[in-house]
């Protein structure tokens, strides 16, 4: 073994509840924001796919949980599916619901599988949604009792807690970008979205930490996209500091430190941009910082300064501070039109060790999506060499930042089966195990017996 891993490295993988669990209609569960915009605007969606029955995990988690075991999983991340557990998002709990999900976590556990539990992955109840989402407050109290009503089911069991996957997300393609529901182009709402929802997170830790009997840990996963310069110009380097304000700094700085970084609120403020806030928020922001950061990582975000000025009076938008810089000669997955740049994850660990107090963390998704992976069968196994590679590159980073004292406790791969992915649908696989559309049998790749092997001597 050259690369040995810390004792008790969590080895294992990530999903999310509308991605896998399938039964969007069933056993009582409510909708939300991905089923009803699937019903009203299929053609949206890759292949016409939409969510309603995905990976048939509701169904196959016994045996999928034995597949975990079979590969070396000690710790696998799903979601709890607000809508699943709370059907109107607010009110009464559907039992059914607490039955699944106690299967679940009582099924992880009698295979020593520790499960991470995930609040919410970008799947707003759709009662909620037409109310404003997390741009009114009233939902920010409702997701707080929604994370008391999981900690209060759950806990005794559960020990590691997130309260959100990735909060970002939502608020680029809710309100900036337009790739999710409810394609409201404004960021002005962006703003506000967002700081509700770190408002939302904090109040949760708050909740989860005032509960009798909880001694696990809480966290938030981020998609950290560490932001480099295309040179050390300083209208470039200015141009990447600002990205790293909004993409980054602006969940990570509240989440670990308990402040929004100055610098954006300065930004904000210029712009008129900032959101409404009571001041006491501020306060449960600053007390209730998290124990544990899951950092998702797939690329780097690489910017220049702008090459002409924004009009100002264009809609205002994070863009107006940089563009986009396509570095010649940056190494692509071929197979899914991402950079991929390994040094990355080494970066985003080394900034934790010396900016955020070292952290606990751990990388909470990293992956390869590939387009049309059956052209990679051989023998009725898909031979995903390119993932080995591809995860052995940045395990050996991981590595290194371990040996320079950085606090990364474990790797969880995106994902464990081929999975539904929002607008994607199944365009882009991920998983270790392939799923046949058609019968939902899984089999394991060929990275999935190479995981195997890692999980079983700590390294590789
Ligand atoms: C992350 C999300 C996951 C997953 C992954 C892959 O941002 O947390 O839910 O979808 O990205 O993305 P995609 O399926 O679009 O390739």
């Amino acid at each position: 073994v050259q690369y040995q891993f810390p004792d008790n490295f969590w080895w294992g993988s990530a999903t999310s509840a509308t991605q896998i669990e399938g039964a969007a209609f069933e056993e009582g569960k409510g909708m939300n924001i991905w089923d009803y915009w699937y019903e009203t605007e299929p053609d949206r969606f890759f292949d016409g796919i939409g969510p309603e029955t995905t990976s048939d995990f509701y169904r196959q988690y016994k045996e999928d949980i034995q597949r975990m075991k079979d590969i070396g999983h000690n710790s696998f991340r799903f979601s709890i599916s607000w809508s699943r557990l709370i059907p109107g998002g607010r009110g009464e709990v559907n039992a059914q619901a607490v039955d699944f999900y106690n299967r679940v976590i009582n099924e992880l556990l009698k295979h020593d599988i520790e499960p991470f539990v995930n609040l919410y992955h970008f799947d707003m109840p759709k009662e909620l949604q037409d109310i404003g989402g997390f741009e009114n407050r009233q939902v920010v109290l409702w997701y707080e009792a929604y994370a008391s009503v999981c900690f209060e089911l759950f806990g005794d069991r559960v020990k590691k807690w997130f309260t959100f996957n990735e909060p970002i997300v939502p608020v680029e393609g809710g309100y900036l970008y337009d790739f999710h529901y409810p394609n409201i182009v404004d960021a002005k709402k962006a703003f506000q979205v967002a700081y509700h929802t770190m408002l939302a997170s904090a109040l949760a830790i708050r909740a989860y930490r005032r509960l009798d009997g909880q001694d696990g840990q809480i966290g938030i996963i981020l998609n950290l996209t560490p932001s480099y310069p295309r040179s050390q110009h300083p209208a470039d380097v200015k141009a990447a500091h600002t990205a790293d304000l909004f993409f980054n700094r602006s969940f990570l700085d509240p989440a670990v430190l308990g402040e929004f970084p100055q610098d954006l609120v300065e930004i904000l403020r210029e712009h008129d941009h900032l959101p409404v806030v009571e001041q006491e928020d501020l306060t449960v922001i600053k007390e209730n910082t998290v124990d544990l950061l899951g950092v998702n990582y797939y690329q780097p975000r690489r910017v220049k300064a702008k090459e002409h000025t924004p009009n100002p009076d264009s809609p205002f938008m994070p863009e107006w501070f940089f563009d986009p810089y396509e570095m010649p000669g940056r190494k692509m997955n071929p197979y899914r039109g991402w950079e991929i740049y390994e040094k990355g994850i080494y970066d985003i660990m080394i900034n934790l060790r010396d900016n955020y107090g070292n952290i606990d963390s751990f990388i909470s998704e990293n992956g390869m999506g590939v387009q049309d992976e059956e052209r990679f069968l051989k023998d009725g196994r898909i031979e995903d060499d390119y993932r080995i590679d591809f995860i052995k590159g940045h395990l050996t980073w991981l590595h290194r930042a371990i040996e320079e004292g950085c606090h990364a406790k474990g790797y969880h791969l995106w994902t464990f089966m081929d999975n539904w992915s929002w607008m994607n649908a199944y365009k882009n696989r991920y998983g270790f195990y392939s799923v046949n559309l058609h019968t939902k049998e899984r089999t394991p790749k060929k990275s999935a017996y190479w995981m195997k092997e890692v999980a079983k001597h700590n390294g590789f």
